[in-house]
């Protein structure tokens, strides 16, 4: 990387790190900021000397894990961890949009245009030549995963780029804690203190329970995969980073998406999605896990980048960052 771009990607990071907060932890600003201690901390209760109580909150959770096959040793540890602490307040936010969403009046289709949406950032030809570099330094990588899945890899790198800045931003939170305390916040006696949408309505109320319940079986299963996924590679759950919904690695994956989709690229018997070498071939992995065929046209193309993100501007922005990228490699 040029010393040019070096400056140019720090500058990107700080930047955008902060856009990034103020698009999505806003509301979670100090639950994140304790969960960054937290993720520091992870770990080093691990020794003789450390008391280890767990929560009583973990126990059901705890159970069915070792029901579930985790040697119960290994999950006597994760959760009486001091870093695991219960936060009832992840759920209710999550909670929260569904019950608005389902509710509460919706705001009309964003009229935004890609370059005066918050996506426009990637477009800036200082944050393009930034990836080129970034392609230009994992050639190797691109082109393997581009020849044996078909997904040209001005795809992967503009994917990357949105996803995680290109692994310079890749979560605040501590993706284990993240997603046990919402596998464990599995009704509305769990979460109402923390609601804001429900207030004394019977109809929101309702709905919410089952809400919390449906989204605590979702975040169980996360949760399990977050811990085989780790432990496949040897590694400390505790030590993964994650979103504020527990996506993990420079692809932001949810831990049972790494299980099915996740690619050993370099060889090493492990599959490490926060390092290019593996990240790379996972996301072309994913891309033909949903529908990713060579030679599709534009709208099937973006139809499956749509996939990794429920969401227009998204899909857009990764094929339009793309096509710059192959522009700009390329020269036509
Ligand atoms: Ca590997």
């Amino acid at each position: 990387m040029r010393a040019r771009h070096i400056i140019i990607a720090a500058v990107l990071a700080a930047g955008l790190a902060l856009v990034w907060d103020g698009e999505r932890n806003s509301s979670r600003g100090a639950a994140s900021e304790a969960a960054v201690r937290k993720a520091s901390q992870a770990g080093q209760n691990i020794g003789p000397d450390a008391a280890r109580v767990m929560d009583p909150v973990w126990q059901p959770l705890a159970e069915r894990l070792v029901r579930e096959g985790i040697p119960r040793d290994a999950i006597d540890t994760y959760f009486s961890d001091p870093s695991v602490t219960f936060d009832a307040s992840i759920m209710a936010h999550k909670v929260d949009r569904i019950v608005r969403k389902r509710f509460d009046p919706q705001p009309a289709p964003t009229k935004r245009t890609l370059q005066q949406s918050n996506y426009g950032h990637y477009l800036k030809p200082w944050v393009l030549a930034w990836a080129g570099d970034y392609a230009r330094a994992n050639q190797a990588a691109l082109q393997k995963a581009e020849a044996a899945y078909g997904v040209p890899q001005d795809i992967i790198v503009a994917l990357l780029l949105v996803e995680t800045k290109l692994g310079t931003f890749l979560g605040k939170d501590q993706a284990f804690q993240v997603l046990a305390s919402m596998a464990a916040s599995d009704s509305l006696a769990a979460i109402r203190p923390y609601l804001t949408t429900v207030g004394q309505n019977a109809d929101r109320a309702a709905y919410a329970d089952v809400s919390a319940k449906d989204r605590a079986e979702w975040a169980y299963q996360e949760l399990k995969a977050l811990i085989l996924h780790a432990r496949a590679s040897g590694k400390n759950p505790l030590l993964i980073p994650g979103s504020i919904y527990g996506a993990i690695g420079i692809c932001q994956f949810m831990p049972t998406n790494a299980l099915r989709f996740g690619v050993d690229g370099d060889g090493d018997k492990e599959v490490d999605l926060f390092g290019p070498q593996d990240a790379i071939p996972s996301i072309a992995n994913y891309l033909v896990g949903h529908g990713w065929k060579p030679g599709m046209n534009y709208d099937q193309q973006r139809t499956v980048i749509y996939a990794y993100n429920h969401s227009d501007l998204y899909s857009l922005a990764v094929m339009t960052v793309a096509e710059k990228l192959r522009q700009g490699r390329t020269g036509r």
